[in-house]
């Protein structure tokens, strides 16, 4: 659409949602929201400033101490020296040195391609598929397996309900037939609106919010079990249980062992569909350990009381009742009990399968899960063959750097770290996403040569030793197909690439020719190419399906286009409730398993073969707190992607004193003489970090809320510990598994203290920059 001779508008894609560029002059000027969204994400607008902002990477650098020494620089250098700018080829001639020089003499298990993260929507340039593309098409790299989302869940659901991903999530019972069906949302970690203004890859109609609505209009009611009263939106007059932080497998058995003793349980279900819940069943009454799991214990353990527990239990047992479980609930140590007794509950309840009732474990954590929408398989880039066996769970990767040679327990297997010498990271930012940064510091400090393809001067491009700027979304041609999601959008170019920067394509191109690969990666094909190559392949699946979609040529002039309505409305696991033996779930039983003998079998202490109660390693009801008595929850942020477009005016414009906002409880802030708009530092044995304080009585006592993705922007950089001035929680967080089985992160299990900062407050640095010498 050309408005006049200046102005253009362009589609494009973001996981928060569908836009409309509007460029003026070569310059992005606003993107205007997708008209047929009802809930548009606050997140997008952000891009604006962020697009060309003075942290973009405009050209090739070299950390100075790896340009002059290479492998045998002094490491420590990492995050400190300047960088110095080079041309485009010199820059891909050392990386791909490089390469070759560690493939040649450490083999490419000591090549760590992980990568995580969650890149940019839009199917070709997906910057993690391009970065493990072009590792397996130089003979391999280590790569990672699971999330940092929903691992444990992962693990997990493998062993006692079926494949989380294929099985749960993209089978959720869909919004609609809860609206129409339910009487009462039992809501483990509530279900916040402004996370589900996220589905990976791309958003039409953010419709999380809307079938909220139509399921409080239909007289569904609410229960929030949550520390944030705001984790359900004020407008569903949510009733609050706010526990402890890290609790819930507790107040689940509570609820459960209320069920039994008040035969509210239903037998001819747990007989039919479930195995193991006669070895359950002696643990939750006390028969095998002596304490019973009661109310009055899990009010205990909890800080809710018991009559709360009972309550809510003949509740849940006296009408059409959806338990949902938000994936921050298995954020924490343990992670996989609560998911665990979760499932064990709605068993017990005897509703999964019917519509509205049972489990659900994701809701609101995508706007995905619960949206009705027909499943097709979109075509993917594809990713080679990698010919290095070894893998870490993601979360590992200090573990793994820190112990090369040392062994690991995961999923009943025990594996062996491998001696990573370079690390490639595109896509991802792990000082966003991994826990104790100060850890993770040290980590990077062991690898020979660190190679990063980042749009902006993130900490991870800072700590690299050769950074590649890429280009955005809005720099490059793409089409956004993705699961979960009706709505396929044309995604065009609206700008020119910012800088010297390059698509990641480019990129990997250019160091796959020079490693005697090119065609490998490129198969002969121009992005073009690759993108109608990917398009051409979902109209042929699409027309496998039974449907029609438009030409590469009449996407682009029609902008987007959308997949048929579902055939049919989702009901988790319907089909076997409807015939178990006909249709069992993929657990070794083909049954839910209450008692796993698989991961019995593995000897777990930290998880054992049924759900149980295990304190986490920090908590409110640790000995810890008499230091440390406030618990920290990082959870996800309203104003951005994790730490995508922090630098942008929407992120920014939430800041206080330039800090990142932390919310706490009146009483917590009278006690430390603090109040709206100071600036407080919170701190632990791990790390510290200063952020803005907003007070407010819908967080509980005992609790403090940071969302995560604030730039970590550390006062003296290189020093172990030293003060994020910006907000960080990462610098808080503890780097453990989860158990043995999943080996998940555990990011929401974290103590910590909070003071008022009295001192001259220091300048927020990064969003400038870090140093560039220009050579000769
Ligand atoms: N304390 C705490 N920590 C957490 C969590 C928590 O709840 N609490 N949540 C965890 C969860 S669930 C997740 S998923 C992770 C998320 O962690 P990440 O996915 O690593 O976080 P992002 O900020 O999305 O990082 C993506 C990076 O990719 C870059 N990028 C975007 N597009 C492109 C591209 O086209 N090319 C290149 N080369 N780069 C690009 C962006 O600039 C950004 O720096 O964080 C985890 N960390
Ligand atoms: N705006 C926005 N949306 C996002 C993201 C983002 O960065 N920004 N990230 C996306 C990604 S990658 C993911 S994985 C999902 C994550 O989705 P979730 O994991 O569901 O998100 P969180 O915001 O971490 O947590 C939701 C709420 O759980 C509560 N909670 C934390 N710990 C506990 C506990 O122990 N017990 C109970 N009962 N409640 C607890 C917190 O109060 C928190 O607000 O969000 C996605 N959506
Ligand atoms: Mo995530």
């Amino acid at each position: 659409m050309a408005l006049d001779s200046e102005a253009r508008i362009t589609p494009t894609s973001a996981h928060w949602g569908t836009y409309f560029a509007e460029v003026r002059d070569g310059k992005l000027i606003a993107v205007h929201d997708y008209a047929k969204d009802p809930s548009p994400a606050t997140i997008g607008p952000g891009i604006v400033e962020a697009v060309d902002d003075p942290v973009r990477v405009r050209r090739p650098m070299i950390r100075k101490g790896f340009l002059e020494h290479g492998k045998d620089s002094d490491r420590a250098g990492r995050g400190v020296e300047p960088f110095v700018a080079v041309p485009w080829d010199e820059a891909l001639d050392i990386a791909s040195a490089e390469l070759e020089r560690v493939r040649n003499e450490h083999g490419n298990s000591s090549i760590f391609g992980g990568s995580y993260g969650w890149a940019s929507a839009g199917r070709f340039h997906h910057a993690t598929s391009q970065v493990h593309r072009f590792l397996n098409s130089i003979g391999g790299y280590t790569k990672s397996v699971d999330n940092y989302s929903n691992a444990a869940a992962i693990v997990l659901a493998r062993h006692v309900i079926g494949d989380f991903q294929k099985e749960i999530l993209d089978q959720a019972t869909t919004w609609p037939v809860i609206a129409e069906n339910a009487d009462l949302l039992v809501m483990f970690g509530g279900l916040p609106v402004k996370n589900a203004q996220v589905t990976s890859g791309g958003v039409g109609r953010h419709t999380m919010y809307e079938g909220l609505l139509q399921a409080q209009a239909n007289g569904v009611e609410f229960v929030s079990v949550s520390p944030l009263r705001n984790d359900s939106a004020p407008t569903f007059e949510a009733e609050w249980i706010a526990p402890r932080p890290n609790t819930d497998a507790a107040i689940m058995m509570g609820l459960a062992h209320t069920l039994v003793t008040e035969d509210l349980h239903d037998p001819a279900f747990l007989a039919k569909y479930a195995v193991g819940f006669e070895r359950f069943q002696p643990y939750l009454m006390g028969e095998t350990d002596g304490q019973a799991k009661d109310a009055d214990w899990a009010a205990e353990i909890s800080g809710l009381s018991a009559d709360t527990i009972r309550n809510l239990a003949r509740r849940m047992a006296s009408a059409r009742t959806m338990l949902t479980v938000t994936w921050s609930v298995q954020r924490g140590d343990h992670g996989e009990q609560p998911y665990w007794m979760a499932i064990v509950l709605a068993a017990m309840l005897g509703q999964i399968g019917l519509p509205g009732g049972g489990v659900g474990l994701g809701y609101s954590s995508e706007n995905g899960v619960g949206n009705p929408v027909k499943l097709f398989r979109f075509p993917a880039l594809p990713q080679g063959v990698n010919q290095v066996p070894d893998f870490i769970p993601v979360a590992r990767i200090s573990d793994m750097l820190l112990n090369p040679g040392g062994t690991f327990e995961y999923d009943g297997k025990t594996l062996t770290y491998p001696d990573t010498r370079l690390v490639y990271w595109a896509g991802g930012n792990p000082f966003h996403h991994h826990q104790d940064l100060n850890r993770l510091i040290k980590a990077f400090r062991q690898p020979e040569c660190l190679i990063v393809n980042e749009i902006w001067w993130t900490a991870m491009a800072r700590h690299a030793d050769i950074v590649f700027p890429a280009t955005t979304n809005l720099e490059r041609e793409d089409v956004s197909m993705t699961h979960w999601e009706p709505l396929m959008v044309a995604m065009r170019k609206a700008i020119e690439p910012v800088g010297d920067s390059r698509d990641d394509y480019a990129i990997f191109t250019g160091l796959a020719e020079r490693l005697g690969a090119g065609e490998a990666f490129t198969e002969g094909r121009t992005p073009e190419d690759w993108i109608r190559h990917l398009w051409n392949q979902a109209r042929q699946r699409a027309g496998e399906a039974g449907f029609e979609l438009p030409s590469l040529e009449v996407l682009r002039e029609q902008e987007t286009a959308e997949l048929p309505p579902a055939e049919k409305e989702a009901v988790l696991l319907a089909d076997f409730r409807a015939d178990p033996d006909a249709n069992p779930l993929s657990t070794p039983s083909g049954r839910i398993e209450i008692f796993s003998e698989t991961i019995q079998s593995f000897g777990y202490e930290d998880c054992p073969g049924h759900p149980v109660w295990q304190e986490p390693y920090e908590w409110l009801g640790s000995p810890l707190v008499e230091t440390y008595p406030l618990h920290l929850i990082s959870n996800q942020p309203r104003t951005r992607l994790h730490s995508q477009l922090d630098s942008g005016g929407v992120s920014r414009g939430s800041k206080i004193q330039g800090r990142e906002p932390m919310s706490l409880h009146p009483d917590e802030a009278a006690a430390r003489g603090l109040s709206d708009g100071d600036v407080a530092r919170i701190y632990n044995d791990r790390g510290a970090c200063l952020a803005g304080v907003i007070v407010s009585d819908a967080v509980m006592p005992g609790v403090i809320q940071l969302s995560t993705g604030a730039w970590y922007d550390p006062l003296e950089p290189g020093v172990p510990g030293t003060l994020c001035k910006h907000g960080n929680p990462n610098v808080l967080t503890r780097d453990k598994g989860t158990s043995s089985l999943g080996q998940a992160p555990t990011a929401h299990s974290v103590l910590v203290e909070v003071e008022k900062f009295e001192g001259e407050l220091p300048p927020i640095t990064v969003f400038q920059p870090p140093a560039i010498e220009e050579r000769g």
